[in-house]
C-alpha cells in the first residue's frame, strides 16, 4: 500500500497538497484531532471539487475510506487507518513536502501525547503495555465475521490439535472425566477406569448392557451394574440419555468432531454453583431502578439468575443427579440504603428457589464500614478489601468454592479476577457499558477529568479482559463495532494515557475468548399488548392518572389533547441517555407536536431529590426546555421510577393507543428498554450508536435515529405518524415485526443454555490445554500490583 501511495503522490502532488492544506485548516472546535465523520465529509467534498476529481477511486481514496482519526500539527498530519475491523495501520504525512510514510503505533501515540501538551521530548521509557508476545502462539480467528463465535472456533482448532496432531486428547479427556466431584461424591468415572483402553472397554460393556434394559429404566435401576464397569452418577437420568452420552464419548475417542464434542461437554455435570459479581450502585429487587448507577445491569443480572437457575435445575435433573444449584449475586452492602434493601446482608431472589443476593460492605483502611452510596467512578480503593471479605463470606455460604465466577462491568470484572485467581475458578466477564466508548478521548484527557478516574478504570478493564477465560457480549458491535465505528472492546486495542502509560496492544478482538450471547426481556413482564388475559388491567386507572392526571410533586405537564398518540421514552436521566435531546427535538418540531404527545419517564422533577451532579444538570435543562418552548400541554414528564410490572403495563398501555417508543441515547451499549418496548408491540425508534443498531433492522422492525440530528429525528417520527394516519395497518406491521424480532433473537432461555455450554467448554479447554496462560496471568498480576493498586489509592 505504501509504495502505491508514494507513487500516486509523485504524480498528483498539486491536488494532494491542497487536500492536506484543507485537512490542516479544518476547524474542529479547537481540537487538533479530526474524527472519522469529519474526515469522510471533508474528503468527499474534496472529491467533488475540480482538483479532487483525480483522486477518485485512487489508492488515496482507499486510504481515506479507512481513515479513523487524524492528528494534526502543521506541517504534520498523522493518520490512523482502520484497514479492517480490529486492524490498524498508521501513516505520517508532511504536508509541505507532500511526503507519506508508514509509522508504528508507538509513533502515532507519541504524537498524540505531544499534541495534548505532554511536552517532555517523548519519554522513551514511558511504560508500554503490549499483550502481543503472550498470545503469539495462541490460535486466533481470521475472519471479522467469526468474531464473537469464539467457542465454535476453539472447538474446531483444539479438537484437531489435541486429538489428531498430539494424539493426547484421549488421555486428557479421561483425566478430565475423572476430576468431577460434588461435595465429596465422585461423578462420571471411578478409580476402576484408569486408562483409555479401560474406558473404551467400559463404554462397550455399558452400551451392550443398556441396550438390553427396559427403555423406561432410569439411573437408579442401572447404576449398580454400571458402577461395576467404572461409571459414577452424572451420565444421565434416563437410559436413552446415558446411552447418548456413551455413544458421543465413543465417537470422540475414535474421531473427534467439534460439534459432538460441544454437545458432549454441554451435558457434563460441572456447574452447580455460580457467583455473579456486581458491586456498584444499589443492587436490589425493589425501588432501585433509576437510582444513580442503577439501571439495566441490575435487571439483566436478576433475569439472568432466574434463567440460569431454571436451566441448571433442568440440566442437573437430566444428568440424573439430585443437587440444588446455588447462585449468589455478590454486591455491596450500603447501610444508608435510601429505603432500599441494600442494607440487608442476604436476600432471596424472587422467582428462584435458592438464589440469593449476598451483600458485603466497603471498608476503609481502618476497617470501618462506608455507609453511603458512592459513585461508580470512585469505588476503586475499596475493591481489594471487598474481594478478600467476599471470599470468606462466599466460602462459608457455599461450603466450597464456586464452579464459575461471572464479573459485571469494570468493578465487578476486577473483583471476579481477584476472586477467581485466588479460588482457581473459571472466570467470565460481561462489560454492559464500558465508559471508554461513552466519553470521547477519555484516555487522552484523563488528567483533565480527574473526577472520573478513567485511568484507574481502564487499567482495571485491561487486567480483567486479558485475565478472563471468556467474555460475553450482548452484540457483535460491542466487540468489533461496524464498518464505520470502533467496538467497545476494540477501543482497548491501542490508546494512550499521556504521562501514565501507552497501550500498544491491550486486547485482540480476534481472540476466541469473545462470545456473543444476547440477553432477553423478562417474558413474565414484557409480553405483547394484545395478550389480553395476561394484562394487568387493575393498574390501568393508575396509569391513566400517571399519564393524564393533574401535575403532582413528581410530574410536570398536563396533556391537553388526550386523543393524540404517545411518544414514550424511559431511561435514567444521564447525559448519555439524551432524554433532554429528544425533548428539544420534539419541542422544535411544530409538525410533530401537532401529531403526538410526549411521555417521559426519567429522573426526578425536583433537583433536590438527586445526589448525582449529571442528573441535577439534566433536571435543570428539562425545566428550561419546558419554559422556553411552552411544553406543559404536550409533554408529560414523570420524575418517578416505575416498578417493573407497571413499566411493562405502561409500554402496553401506550401500544393500546398506537404510540411508539423512542430511545435517543448518544450511545447505548445494548438497551434493554429497546427490546422490552419491541416485545410489547411498540414501534421503535432507537439510536444508531450502539446495540440498537444491531437489534433493529432499519425499516423492517423499527427505525434507527441519529441522536445528534434533532430535525431529522423529529421528521422521522412525524413521517411515521402521518403515514399511520393514512394507512393504519402500517403501525400494526411495525408492531408485529418488532415482537417477532425479539421473540426470535432475544430470550433468556436461549441465553442460559448458551452460557452454561460455554462455561463447560472453556472449563474443559482450560483443563486440557494451556488456555490457562500462566505467563499472561503472572504478567497481569504484576501490572495490577504495580499500576492498578497505586492508581486506586489515588482515587479523586
Ligand atoms: N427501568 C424501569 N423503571 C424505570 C426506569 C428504568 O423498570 O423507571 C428499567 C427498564 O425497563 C430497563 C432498565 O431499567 O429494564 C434500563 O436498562 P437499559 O439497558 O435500557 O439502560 P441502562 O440503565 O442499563 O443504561
Ligand atoms: C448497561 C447499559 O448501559 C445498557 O446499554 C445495557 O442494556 C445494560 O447495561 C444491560 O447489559
Amino acid at each position: 500500500m505504501l509504495n502505491k501511495l508514494k507513487e500516486f503522490h509523485n504524480n498528483h502532488r498539486s491536488a494532494i497538497y491542497s487536500l492536506f492544506q484543507q485537512l490542516l485548516q479544518k476547524e474542529s472546535e479547537g481540537s487538533p484531532f479530526l474524527l472519522r465523520s469529519d474526515i469522510q465529509k471533508l474528503y468527499n467534498d474534496f472529491l467533488d471539487s475540480e482538483q479532487g476529481a483525480q483522486l477518485n477511486k485512487s489508492i488515496m481514496s482507499e486510504l481515506f475510506s479507512s481513515a479513523q482519526e487524524i492528528s494534526r500539527s502543521e506541517p504534520w498530519i498523522y493518520l490512523a487507518a482502520r484497514v479492517a475491523i480490529g486492524k490498524f495501520r498508521y501513516f505520517r504525512i508532511h504536508s509541505e513536502e507532500v511526503e507519506i510514510d508508514e509509522i508504528d503505533v508507538t509513533d502515532y501515540l507519541e504524537f498524540k501525547e505531544r499534541l495534548v501538551g505532554y511536552t517532555p521530548p517523548t519519554d522513551e521509557f514511558l511504560l508500554e503495555l503490549d499483550m502481543t508476545p503472550f498470545n503469539r502462539d495462541f490460535p486466533k480467528l481470521q475472519e471479522p465475521r467469526s468474531i464473537g463465535k469464539g467457542v465454535e472456533f476453539l472447538n474446531r482448532q483444539l479438537s484437531s490439535k489435541l486429538f489428531v496432531e498430539a494424539s493426547d486428547g484421549d488421555r486428557m479427556m479421561l483425566n478430565f472425566l475423572r476430576v468431577h466431584q460434588h461435595r465429596g461424591t465422585q461423578l462420571m468415572l471411578n478409580g476402576m477406569v484408569d486408562d483409555v483402553d479401560s474406558l473404551q472397554t467400559a463404554l462397550r460393556k455399558g452400551v451392550r448392557y443398556l441396550n438390553q434394559v427396559d427403555a423406561d429404566a432410569e439411573w437408579e435401576d442401572v447404576h449398580a451394574t454400571l458402577a461395576s464397569y467404572g461409571f459414577q452418577p452424572g451420565w444421565g437420568r434416563k437410559v436413552e440419555d446415558i446411552l447418548a452420552m456413551f455413544h458421543m464419548l465413543m465417537d470422540i475417542l475414535e474421531a473427534p468432531d467439534p460439534t459432538i464434542l460441544e454437545q458432549f461437554l454441554g451435558r457434563i455435570p460441572m456447574i452447580f454453583s455460580i457467583v455473579i459479581v456486581s458491586p456498584h450502585g444499589f443492587f436490589g429487587q425493589e425501588n432501585v431502578l433509576g437510582l444513580p448507577d442503577t439501571g439495566g445491569q441490575v435487571v439483566y443480572i436478576l433475569d439472568q439468575v432466574r434463567a440460569l437457575e431454571k436451566e441448571m435445575k433442568e440440566q442437573i435433573y437430566h444428568q440424573g443427579l439430585d443437587i440444588e444449584p446455588n447462585i449468589v449475586v455478590l454486591t455491596r452492602l450500603i447501610p444508608d440504603s435510601h429505603g432500599t434493601s441494600c442494607n440487608q446482608r442476604e436476600e432471596q431472589i424472587a422467582g428462584t428457589s435458592g438464589s440469593v443476593i449476598l451483600r458485603v460492605p466497603f471498608r476503609n483502611e481502618g476497617g470501618e464500614v462506608l455507609n453511603q452510596w458512592i459513585s461508580r467512578f470512585k469505588i476503586w480503593p475499596y475493591l481489594e478489601r471487598f474481594s478478600r471479605e467476599s471470599e470468606r463470606k462466599l466460602l462459608s455460604y457455599l461450603g466450597a468454592r464456586p464452579d464459575l465466577i461471572i464479573g459485571n462491568y469494570s468493578d465487578g470484572n476486577l473483583v471476579s479476577f481477584l476472586l477467581s485467581r485466588r479460588m482457581k475458578v473459571t472466570q467470565c466477564i460481561i462489560a454492559h457499558a464500558l465508559e471508554k466508548a461513552k466519553y470521547l478521548f477519555s484516555g487522552l484527557y484523563w488528567k483533565e477529568n480527574p473526577e472520573y478516574n478513567f485511568q484507574t478504570q481502564f487499567t482495571a478493564d485491561l487486567v480483567s479482559m486479558n485475565a478472563a477465560d471468556f467474555i460475553i457480549s450482548s452484540t457483535y458491535q460491542e466487540i468489533a463495532g461496524t464498518e464505520d465505528s470502533i467496538g467497545q472492546y476494540e477501543s482497548y486495542s491501542s490508546f494512550t494515557m499521556p504521562a501514565l502509560y501507552r497501550v500498544i496492544n491491550g486486547i485482540n478482538i480476534y481472540d476466541p475468548k469473545f462470545n456473543i450471547v444476547s440477553p432477553g426481556a423478562d417474558e413474565r413482564v414484557y409480553f405483547p399488548y394484545y395478550e389480553k388475559e395476561r394484562r394487568l388491567t387493575e393498574t390501568h386507572d393508575e396509569l391513566n392518572e400517571l399519564i393524564f392526571g393533574t401535575a403532582t410533586e413528581f410530574s410536570r405537564g398536563v396533556l391537553h389533547d388526550r386523543e393524540k398518540p404517545l411518544i414514550f421514552t424511559m431511561a435514567r436521566l444521564d447525559k448519555v441517555k439524551n432524554i433532554t435531546g429528544l425533548v428539544a427535538a420534539y419541542a422544535q418540531s411544530p409538525r410533530l407536536r401537532e401529531q403526538a404527545n410526549l411521555l417521559v419517564v426519567a429522573g426526578s422533577v425536583d433537583q433536590n431529590d438527586s445526589a448525582d451532579a449529571e442528573e441535577r444538570y439534566q433536571i435543570e435543562t428539562m425545566h428550561r426546555l419546558f419554559e422556553q418552548y411552552g411544553l406543559d400541554q404536550q409533554v408529560r414528564w414523570l420524575g418517578k421510577h416505575l416498578q417493573k410490572n407497571k413499566a411493562g403495563e405502561l409500554y402496553r398501555y401506550v401500544a393500546d393507543h398506537r404510540g411508539v417508543f423512542v430511545q435517543p441515547a448518544l450511545f447505548e451499549a445494548f438497551g434493554l428498554t429497546v427490546i422490552e418496548a419491541m416485545v410489547t408491540g411498540l414501534p421503535i425508534f432507537a439510536t444508531m450508536y450502539g446495540g440498537p443498531l444491531e437489534i433493529i433492522q432499519n425499516g423492517k422492525n423499527g427505525f434507527h435515529i441519529d441522536p445528534n440530528n434533532n430535525a431529522e429525528l423529529a421528521d422521522k417520527l412525524a413521517d411515521f405518524f402521518e403515514r399511520v394516519h393514512k394507512e393504519p395497518q402500517y403501525w400494526d406491521k411495525l408492531s408485529r415485526a418488532a415482537i417477532d424480532r425479539v421473540q426470535e433473537k432475544y430470550t433468556w432461555s436461549l441465553y442460559a443454555k448458551r452460557l452454561l455450554t460455554l462455561s463447560r467448554v472453556y472449563g474443559f479447554w482450560k483443563y486440557v490445554s494451556n488456555l490457562e496462560r500462566e505467563e499472561t496471568r503472572r504478567y497481569l498480576e504484576m501490572f495490577h500490583g504495580l499500576m492498578f493498586r497505586n492508581l486506586a489509592a489515588e482515587t479523586h
